[in-house]
């Protein structure tokens, strides 16, 4: 079984689809075996964006990820890295298509409602830095 780490993003909370992406992952049969909600820090913000340092969206993606509380979860699954990245829709909104989370409820890049790990590295890696106490 794979995990994941899946995070619903400030604009998700602020606009109240938290229920409705929760039920997307639940309705394909994912487990969500940790969650929790918190204002990150701009600490953890640079940690898990560290790879994004130095771009020019990387400040105001630090600024807009702690407006605010986001909601950090655990999903586990066969493949789950994958297709939740599927389920998730591209970063560039005229890439995500319709059925997507982000195809179906965004129109902008930053806001994009929600973040999965893109490979078992940095799944690895994000569930250390924001579950440290499941490890
Ligand atoms: P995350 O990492 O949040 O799941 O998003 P993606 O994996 O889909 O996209 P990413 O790593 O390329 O970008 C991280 C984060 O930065 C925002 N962003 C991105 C932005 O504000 N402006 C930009 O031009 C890009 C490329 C959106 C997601």
């Amino acid at each position: 079984m794979e995990r994941t780490f899946i995070m619903i993003k400030p604009d998700g909370v602020r606009r109240k689809l938290v229920g409705r992406i929760i039920d997307r992952i639940e309705q394909r049969n994912f487990d969500i075996v940790a969650m929790k909600m918190l204002t990150p820090s701009r600490k953890l913000a640079e940690a898990h964006y560290a790879v994004h340092k130095g771009k020019d969206f990387y400040e105001p993606l630090l600024d807009f990820i702690t407006s605010g509380p986001v909601v950090a979860m655990v999903v586990e699954g066969e493949n789950s890295i994958t297709l939740m990245r599927n389920m998730m829709g591209a970063t560039k909104p005229e890439n995500a298509l319709s059925g997507t989370i982000r195809g179906d409820y965004t129109i902008s890049t930053r806001e994009n409602l929600i973040h999965g790990s893109d490979s078992p590295e940095s799944a690895a890696c994000e569930i250390n830095l924001w579950f440290p106490e499941l490890s």
